[in-house]
């Protein structure tokens, strides 16, 4: 199948999901068109079968906002055209379904049907798509789109509660190749970082509000005082200063490491021993799932579908958004011996495996095929 795919190019979960589709559509035979402002950051190497068509928005004095939707949909009627691509999978509703429907009216009109899914990613609902001054292009894109998914059964609930949608929307979760973290990587250096005595806690996020990083500071800070640990943070985002002073405030500078944005988070994620993920919000948990894939262990808050990925006394522990000082008992509880950490190491892993690609790749494939037919 050719299958063009409109995404963020930048380091958040919804690119990333994007991406490693798309990557692991064309091992597959597929031919992928990825079609976005910039190349996306975990699109390292471009192929015969993987192509990116970058969007440009001209500059003109006019303008006073740059209007994307109209460069990106103009691109998407040319893209779809000049490669005969068949089906266009868009990811995060803002505005991607939005320009994804004016390219298939403009393509109809031209005798061209082209299916559209839209994949429901989190904030595009939870945060950003209902303020109203987009929730009637946003209920308007979903409701006109040809498959509509959500990342997580909780994200469909939410979006259905939220926005007045007449579509089926299908859960389709998040997911990581598991066959990627089966062998030790040489590139899994943990002395860089602690000593053998510490264990290691780390967070990866794109430091914005909702992901409440000054929490996982204040965790880590009760953590330390009884368990000699280190604090790893990984992300740049609007928060990173603030969280920064934070660290300062509470003299834990010498305990706590910010490594800015990383397209090889595995690198760090190998060597960490727990993952803290306090979200306000949260559709799924990615960074959560790479996590456990890596066979580490999460404390999260109970919100939104993180509880559909870290399960509560198995492979983590799950608290109120905001509950800091039941998060840090958790994570006392988890890191206080070796055993129990193991245990909980070992039944993350067990679990990430149940959203292993190779399960949920076929049911793109068949809502591919099913858009085709519609
Ligand atoms: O805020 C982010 O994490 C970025 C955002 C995005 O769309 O790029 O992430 C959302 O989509 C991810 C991939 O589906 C989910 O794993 C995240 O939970 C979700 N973020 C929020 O809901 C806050």
């Amino acid at each position: 199948m050719k299958i063009g795919i409109v995404c963020y190019p930048t380091f958040g979960g919804s690119g990333v999901v994007a991406t490693e589709l798309g990557k692991a559509l064309a091992d597959r035979g597929h031919e992928i068109h990825f079609i976005s402002y910039k190349q996306p950051v975990r699109l390292e190497l471009l192929s015969s079968k993987i192509h990116f068509h970058e969007v440009h928005v001209p500059d003109y004095p006019l303008f006073h906002y740059q209007p994307y939707e109209l460069a990106l949909s103009s691109k998407l009627v040319d893209m779809v055209q000049l490669h005969q691509i068949e089906v266009l999978h868009v990811h995060y509703a803002i505005p991607h379904a939005y320009a994804g429907y004016m390219a298939k009216q403009m393509l109809a009109e031209k005798g061209i049907n082209i299916p559209m899914i839209t994949t429901l990613h989190g904030t595009d609902i939870t945060l950003v798509g209902r303020h109203p001054n987009y929730k009637p292009a946003v209920t308007f894109s979903i409701n006109h789109s040809d498959i509509v998914t959500a990342v997580s059964a909780d994200l469909k609930r939410s979006t259905l509660e939220q926005f007045e949608i007449h579509k089926e929307i299908e859960v389709v979760p998040n997911f990581i190749d598991i066959t990627n973290y089966e062998k030790t990587s040489k590139e899994c250096k943990r002395s860089m970082i602690a000593q053998d005595h510490e264990r290691v806690i780390s967070h990866i996020s794109n430091f914005r509000k909702v992901k409440h990083v000054p929490h996982v500071v204040k965790v880590f800070h009760q953590i330390q005082k009884e368990i000699p640990s280190k604090l790893v943070l990984v992300g740049e985002g609007p928060e990173r200063e603030s969280v920064e002073r934070l660290v300062d405030d509470l003299g834990i500078t010498d305990k706590v490491l910010f490594l800015g944005n990383s397209s090889q988070v595995d690198r760090v994620l190998c060597f960490s021993d727990l993952f803290l993920l306090p979200s306000k919000s949260e559709s799924f948990g990615l960074a959560a799932l790479e996590a456990m894939a890596n066979k580490v262990a999460v404390v999260s808050s109970n919100t939104g579908g993180i509880p559909e990925v870290n399960i509560h006394g198995e492979t983590g522990y799950l608290a109120d958004v905001g509950d800091i000082d039941a998060m840090a008992k958790y994570s006392i509880e988890i890191l206080k011996d070796i055993e129990t950490l193991r245990g909980f190491k070992n039944r993350a892993y067990e679990k990430a495996a149940d959203f292993d690609i190779l399960k949920i790749l076929p049911q793109y494939e068949e809502l591919y095929k099913r858009a085709l037919s519609l």
